[in-house]
């Protein structure tokens, strides 16, 4: 038999050198499968295998199975639907979404859209819509899906025939602020469910970040599960991506911790039409071959859909191997050239290729060899694909869908180089796609891009609702509909911080003290869902362990080196912590899960996710921006921050930006607090507003690790330590002194370096009252917010003269509320911009000018400019 790896294929320099003693082996092989069976023939494998190895031949068997579908013909259910009416369900959808990016941009130029995309993915998403994906409602829990993002126009065509949208909403696709005008809702480029509460879940247009937040969506419900909060038995999560997608690395980071976790209740679709957008996805290589080795190797169950249903006949009368000869060395490059030509082409070029296969294309019409259907575009195989890994157990399953771009798009668009991006197409071309998918529209119809809805008691419409109605409702849909879950008195888990009379400790340790002591609450404690990625230990977070375990999907099979310690390392079913290892990206991608919980599964969950602030914004933005398109609520907790308070650490570590980062998201609360008692105010208020009054917003903290006397929090203080800052104290000139006054202004770890300037100064006669700011982005968003004086002008009026803020972050962070302080005041700023080094706190402080002695300096200057 040929070598049907295209690797193998073609880096083999040796021919067969002895072809009569290779039929021997082969037939022998053959008959044993005959007689014995294939258990029987896998053993004896095995044992060659292992021989092989014993005897250093050196040989691993090829990751990579034959370019035909994984599902023989032989095993491919019936088919339970009405193909007829799938197929024409399915050229509607096509149809009234070209129909709607076309015409949006015939109307305006700018708007953008994708066609080729969805062609390429419609039948995979119509399989999915007819027979497997569930919806959430009163009786079930539902799947979780989500769509390629490019393909967005196809979900809406359908929402529209279901009578989930308008045409007028159609006509106002990508018009989201002029449509309510026109009685529309505008209707988002891709899935977002910032922009559409009710519509879209999850949020897949930044290219990885789908795949990636499926797989720990995925783990969430086993968590969910396994710690017998709630039952996401019999639930899936459906993902279709691209295969150009599967590059990012968010993509592939977490495929091994799906197959750890036997993930069976995840299916991820990989619509392969070989094409990203400036070109082949693999030109030289197969995307296919890849993949399968990839997701095979990674411990997935893959299944290849590659041919459609007109090739079975095909394979059949194929008696020698030629076409999956053919198709061993034929590389993605090529085969997109052969979608992109007519059937004579393909005639000439890939039948042409040898007798055998001029042979097989004997007695088919250019036309039909033209309509030869790659398997993703066949609604049979797919199902008896998406059949086969629904029942999959004990594996996450890939489906590798052969597809071509812009299918359908004849001419002017199917397999062409620039397809991704084409808008727009001419009357011929309408006319031949209304004719390729026997759309039943006038020219006229066609060519004017009407939309197209057949009558509600068509057999169409009637067998849509039906099959939606089976699988228990209309979908995508976002619900927000859950329990509330009451929060605890502040005083009852808080009073060590803010009562804690002058105690030294960091921020950093009062923090995880209190989650401590949130977790014991019986309300609340459950819900809370601790995250960290691989460093408990540096926030000493390690007493956790004990406490409340830390999540395993199989327990504790080992005894853990430090079993006899109080704070040993215990794995439990039931354990609390999700543990997850150094990637960042993961485990923002599970605080996402557990954060959107509310909503996704109607269950409320409260993350903290703890790490070092560098790797939060910094790393990992694009993720916590999506998480904030979808409604997260939970605490991200920025831990060692600033740019001078992780002393040793350097560069790479220093943090002097994510408050800036972070005060771009809309919906995101940053505060940098400088004492334990302001931080857990926050806390408090964080969970009241996310639990009770269930706002959608999601707070930042940034936690220190320089330990500090921390002093009492005044009951008063706490409405200032929430809106972004309170008086802290008033430091008078020393008697019979009277150099001037000065306001200071200062944050986090910072304050304490302005408590000591205040000293200083007082000591030289200038009087200082020091304001503790704990939100910059707050007391900004305020000022912009208001027409009249602001929060932070109206608590500077307590105070008077030049204003100094210092901050351990970049300059542009306390310069964010300069528009907003009292007129006639000098404003000046302190901060850390430049790039982090090592050495002790007092040196680095001195170094980037945010120590006491400079930040009294400044003053000086201030208090005696003119
Ligand atoms: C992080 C990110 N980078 C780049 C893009 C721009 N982009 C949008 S679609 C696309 C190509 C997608 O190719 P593929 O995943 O193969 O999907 P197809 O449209 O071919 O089905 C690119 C590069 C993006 N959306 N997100």
């Amino acid at each position: 038999m040929t070598d049907h790896s295209l690797t193998r294929f073609l880096a083999s320099s040796h021919a067969d050198t002895d072809p009569a003693e290779t039929a021997e082996w082969r037939d022998a092989f053959l008959a044993l499968v005959a007689t014995e069976g294939p258990q029987r023939a896998r053993f004896v494998l095995d044992e060659l295998v292992r021989l092989a190895r014993s005897s250093q031949v050196d040989w691993t068997p090829e990751l990579v199975t034959p370019y035909v579908n994984t599902i023989p013909v032989d095993r491919q259910p019936a088919f339970p639907g009405d193909l007829a009416i799938e197929e024409k369900l399915a050229s509607l959808m096509r149809w009234n979404a070209l129909a709607m990016v076309a015409r949006a941009n015939a109307a305006y130029g700018d708007l953008g859209g994708h066609i080729a995309s969805y062609a390429s993915a419609a039948d995979l998403f119509e399989a999915g819509f007819n027979h497997f994906f569930r919806a959430r409602n009163e009786t079930q829990g539902g799947d979780l899906v989500f769509f390629q993002p490019h393909s967005a126009p196809g979900v809406y065509a359908r929402a529209f025939l279901e009578g989930r949208l308008t045409e007028n909403d159609l006509a106002h696709y990508r018009q989201e602020i002029t449509a309510p005008a026109a009685g529309a809702r505008g209707l988002s480029s891709y899935p977002h469910p910032w922009l559409m509460p009710d519509f879209w879940q999850f949020p897949t247009g930044s290219m990885g970040l789908g795949p990636i937040s499926s797989i720990y969506h995925a783990r969430f419900m086993r968590y969910l599960t396994h710690r017998q909060l709630l039952d996401c038995g019999a639930r899936k999560v459906w993902g279709v991506f691209g295969d150009g997608e599967m590059d990012e690395p968010e993509s592939m980071s977490a495929l091994t911790l799906a197959s750890r976790e036997k993930l069976d209740n995840l299916v991820w679709v990989v619509n392969c039409n070989l094409q990203r957008l400036d070109g082949p996805v693999r030109g030289n290589g197969r995307i296919i071959d890849e993949l399968e080795k990839l997701f095979r190797g990674a411990g997935w169950n893959v299944i290849k859909l590659v041919w459609g249903s007109d090739w079975d006949g095909l394979f059949a009368r194929d008696t020698t191997g030629a076409l999956v000869k053919a198709f061993a060395h034929t590389v993605d490059g090529q085969m997109q050239t052969f979608a992109a030509k007519d059937g004579r082409f393909n005639r000439e070029h890939f039948f042409g290729q040898d007798d055998e296969l001029k042979r097989l294309a004997q007695g088919m019409t250019d036309e039909q060899i033209d309509r030869l259907k790659r398997g993703g575009h066949d609604l049979v195989k797919i199902h008896a694909a998406y059949a086969a890994a629904d029942a999959h157990q004990g594996q996450p399953t890939v489906i590798l869908a052969h597809t071509k771009k812009g299918y359908g798009m004849g001419a002017a668009g199917q397999g062409k180089m620039t397809t991704h991006s084409q808008k727009k197409l001419d009357e011929a071309a309408l006319l031949e796609f209304r004719n390729r998918f026997n759309l039943p529209l006038t020219d006229a119809q066609a060519t004017n891009l009407e939309f197209f809805k057949p009558a509600a008691d068509s057999a169409e419409m009637r067998y849509l609702h039906r099959q939606r109605e089976q699988l228990g409702g209309y979908l995508p849909k976002r619900q927000t509909k859950a329990d509330k879950v009451a929060v605890p008195h502040l005083g009852s888990y808080a009073s060590f911080a803010t009562a804690a009379a002058g105690k030294e400790m960091s921020t950093t340790m009062a923090f995880v003290r209190l989650l401590g002591n949130l977790l014991k609450d019986k309300a609340l404690g459950p819900r809370i869902v601790p995250i960290v990625a691989d460093e408990a230990r540096t926030f000493g977070m390690a007493n956790l362990f004990k406490q409340v375990g830390i999540y395993s999907s199989v327990g504790q099979s080992y005894e853990p080196e430090d079993i006899g310690s109080v704070l040993s390392y215990r794995e439990a079913l039931d354990g609390q912590i999700l543990e997850e290892g150094i990637s960042e990206a993961g485990a923002i991608a599970s605080w996402t899960a557990a954060a959107t919980s509310y909503s996704v599964h109607g269950f409320a969950m409260l993350p903290f996710y703890i790490y070092y602030s560098m790797f939060g914004f910094q790393r990992v933005g694009d993720a916590i921006w999506a998480a904030a398109d979808q409604r997260a609520r939970g605490f991200l907790l920025g831990a060692t921050s600033g740019r001078t308070t992780l002393g040793g650490e350097g560069l790479q570590h220093q943090d002097g930006s994510s408050h800036l980062v972070a005060a771009t998201i809309p919906n995101c609360k940053a505060y940098d607090p400088a004492f334990a008692g302001e931080m857990a105010a926050i806390v408090d208020h964080g969970m009241r507003e996310m639990l009770l009054e269930q706002k959608d917003v999601f707070y930042y903290l940034t936690l220190m690790n320089e330990n500090y006397a921390q002093p009492d929090l005044p009951a008063d203080a706490i409405d200032g330590v929430i809106r972004g800052c309170y008086k802290f104290a008033s430091y008078p000139a020393a008697a019979g002194k009277s150099a001037g006054v000065v306001t200071l202004l200062g944050s986090g770890a910072i304050l304490t370096e302005v408590v000591k300037a205040a000293q200083l100064l007082a000591g030289e006669g200038i009087a200082c009252d020091v304001f503790s700011v704990t939100s910059w982005s707050e007391l900004a968003r305020d000022g912009h917010a208001r027409s009249e004086q602001g929060f932070l002008a109206g608590q500077l009026a307590q105070s008077r003269g030049p204003v100094i803020a210092a901050t351990d972050y970049v300059r542009a962070v306390p310069e964010s509320v300069r528009a907003f302080i009292p007129a006639g005041r000098r404003y000046l700023t302190l901060g850390t911009d430049g790039f982090g080094r090592s050495d002790t706190r007092a040196a680095l402080r001195a170094f980037f000018q945010v120590d006491a002695a400079s930040i009294a300096a400044a003053a000086r200057g201030a208090v005696e400019a003119p």
